[in-house]
């Protein structure tokens, strides 16, 4: 029996401060989250449902640096407008709070100095780059140089875009600091670092034979997190923009922005009892509590490993009973892009599709990456409105409101002697809450909505089989029986309906003219007495017609039009700058003939070749490897630069260029002299 909980504590990750929501966000965890607290607070339970602004990290910095704004104007442009747009999607948190406020520095400051205090870091020096006229250590990110790999000149301090190796800073040829563009120096740095290694026993104990019953997705990327050994994790940076370290010799140090921001639950929850009398305690400290993180799969390790070990480091702290993390939305196809505009922004569908939140909320849950990533498309969103909102649960409701007011002026009729059908129906709406509410209690949204659903299809096929617009001549009474009965399930649909559907819930109490009744009350028949007055009939959703998502769609075709311009460049010039005829006469081009060829070590892309130049043998590196076999190259008259300056190339000398033309099509050829051209001969 699962244990019964006096408190709940609801935790949704907070959402980081330099851009607008998107429905990927939603989808993988503001709407269940909310559909869950919804779902509790229907019941009654005591429920802290917490969320805020995430204002700290790299990124928020680099964005600022960006726009020339400060970290704290671009925090307090977004950090508004996803509160606002949370607020009016219905995401009813108890509170949104913020990172960059004075209370969660202090929190997060306080907990830093107890773990210190108490001995739970290991401070490690390390060296790290330092830019010497920024008077700032470098972020991975920071710095840019040639990677050791495939000779890329733009490669990242911790990763190569172009051929994809992993590196660490340290690996980079000639690096320079993305700050000052000059080359930083290693300069030793101290950090604090959280021995998750020293947890790995008890992370197994508590996670991998504790918790078997989370979500599939989430446990095994813990497992094989944990299996593949954990490492002491530094939880202090060399930034400026974050909580000062807040111990002796943490000058010009920040606090890992993972280590801040799942403390940002806490102080949020702090803020939240400050202004409601509450004991913040008891639903963080207390085994009376139960603790819920609802994330994306990309915070998984933070919140199902590094935050958990924090918390059990700290001691006095109870631990996530359950992390449901869902996996990733995509957008019509494609993976959903911040900085590539590829998205459905949140306060932008607010503006362009007002009061349809339900039927974001409504898709978004029937489409839900639960269990694997999944895709969202306009003409999805169209479907589950016009096919599912509308002709079901919308056309039930309706029928059912506008037949009292045809017939009975709106007041709800009597109900008398009871049919084989209606005994049926009453039997199955009796049983579909509990449906509900068990899908909900294991996080199975899709599955929760369809079992909601399921009632308005009750209600829909009892007003088609009974067909009481035809009975009304010969027999009120048995029409007064049928449109008890159905606005008897409507007010069930406006219990069960309401975590997913909030929404519809209010309008339809409003048509029914009756109060938010709570779960309990559900699957029951004697809502709405005889006479009671029904409010004007209404309709809950209306159709969304092709031109409305047609305009989505083109939106969405514009913006990966400008992507593909965008990742073509400018258009490039026919040909280079002109030069002058003495510019051209500093080449020294010749007639070269390859005698050796060979790949070379630890590279997908150059070959090294020796060329026979007439009076001298040259050693030449080529970036040529994916176009040409080492074979195929000996034995060929080719065109070298003579006079370009020697480079080094993955620690090889060469020693010229050889000279290839490029089809359009990417492919290469050497140009190469005729054969009765000798070697060394002068290309002019
Ligand atoms: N700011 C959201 C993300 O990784 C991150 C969540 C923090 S929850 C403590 O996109
Ligand atoms: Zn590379």
């Amino acid at each position: 029996m699962a244990k019964e909980y006096k408190r709940h504590t609801i935790t949704a990750a907070l959402p980081y401060a330099n851009g607008p929501v998107h429905i990927g966000h939603l989808a993988g965890v503001y709407v269940p989250a909310d559909i869950y607290v919804r779902y509790l607070r229907s019941k009654n339970k005591d429920v802290a449902f917490v969320c805020g602004s995430d204002e700290h990290g790299v990124a928020i910095e680099l964005r600022a640096r960006k726009e020339g704004k400060t970290p704290q104007q671009v925090v307090d442009f977004y950090h508004n407008q996803i509160k606002e747009s949370f607020s009016q999607f219905g995401i009813s948190f108890d509170i949104y709070h913020r990172t960059s406020s004075q209370l969660h520095h202090e929190t997060a400051s306080d907990y830093f100095k107890k773990m210190e205090s108490d001995g739970k870091f290991s401070v490690q020096i390390s060296e790290q780059f330092f830019d010497e006229s920024e008077q700032q250590f470098l972020a991975d990110r920071y710095i840019k140089g040639t990677c050791p790999n495939c000779g890329y000149e733009e490669a990242y301090g911790d990763q190569c875009e172009n051929c994809g190796t992993t590196l660490s800073p340290a690996e980079l040829k000639n690096p320079k600091s993305m700050l000052s563009g000059e080359s930083p120096m290693m300069k030793e740095t101290k950090h604090w670092y959280l021995p998750l290694d020293e947890y790995e026993p008890w992370l197994k104990e508590w996670l991998l034979d504790g918790h078997k019953e989370w979500k599939s997705n989430v446990y095994g990327q813990c497992k094989s997190w944990i299996d593949n050994g954990l490492r002491p994790r530094p939880m202090t940076r060399d930034l400026k923009w974050g909580i000062p370290v807040p111990v002796e010799g943490g000058e010009g140090k920040v606090l890992y922005v993972w280590f801040d921001a799942p403390i940002g639950y806490i102080s949020a929850t702090k803020q939240w009892a400050d202004d409601t009398g509450k004991n913040w305690e008891d639903y963080w400290k207390s085994e009376d509590a139960r603790l819920l993180h609802f994330i994306g799969k990309d915070n998984i390790v933070f919140h199902c490993i590094i935050f958990p070990t924090l918390l059990k480091a700290e001691g006095s702290y109870i631990l996530p009973d359950n992390v449901p993390a869902n996996e990733f939305l995509n957008l019509e196809g494609n993976k959903i892009s911040t900085s590539r505009n590829w998205a459905v922004w949140l306060h932008e569908y607010l503006e362009e599709f007002p009061e349809k939140q339900d039927v974001l909320r409504y898709t978004l849950t029937a489409n839900a990456p639960e269990t694997k990533d999944n895709d969202f498309t306009w003409k999805d969103f169209q479907t589950r409105n016009n096919s599912e909102l509308v002709a079901i649960f919308g056309n039930f409701v309706n029928r059912a409101v506008v037949l009292t007011h045809k017939y009975f002026e709106g007041k709800v009729p009597a109900r008398h002697e009871l049919m084989p059908i209606d005994n049926e129906v009453i039997e199955a709406v009796s049983k579909a809450p509990s449906k509900v509410a068990d899908a909900l209690d294991q996080f199975k949204f899709r599955e929760a909505l369809s079992n909601m659903m399921e009632l308005a299809r009750i209600g829909n096929k009892y007003l088609a089989d009974t067909e009481p617009w035809k009975l009304i001549k010969e027999d009120k009474s048995r029409v007064e029986t049928i449109l008890n009965i159905a606005l008897q399930i409507s007010a069930n649909l406006s219990i069960v309906c309401e975590p997913f559907l909030p929404f519809t819930a209010d309008r339809l109490l409003s048509i029914l003219n009756t109060k938010k009744l709570q779960w309990k009350a559900a699957g029951g028949m004697d809502f709405l007495s005889a006479n009671h007055q029904l409010n004007k009939a209404s309709l809950l959703f209306e159709k969304i017609e092709d031109k409305d998502v047609e305009k989505q769609v083109n939106k969405l075709m514009e913006t990966k039009k400008m992507n593909e311009e965008a990742e073509k460049g400018p258009e490039v010039p026919v040909f280079k700058e002109e030069i002058i005829f003495d510019d051209f006469m500093k080449m020294d081009l010749r007639v070269g003939e390859i005698k050796t060829a060979e790949k070379v070590e630890k590279s997908n892309k150059l070959l090294k070749f020796t060329v026979d130049m007439g009076l001298e043998t040259r050693t030449i590196l080529s970036g040529v490897a994916k176009h040409f076999t080492a074979e195929e190259m000996v034995g060929k008259k080719v065109t070298v630069m003579a006079n370009l300056a020697p480079r080094k190339i993955m620690g090889i000398e060469s020693q010229g260029m050889l000279l290839f033309a490029e089809n359009s099509d990417g492919k290469l050829i050497a140009v190469s002299p005729g054969i009765d051209a000798q070697n060394g001969a002068t290309i002019a």
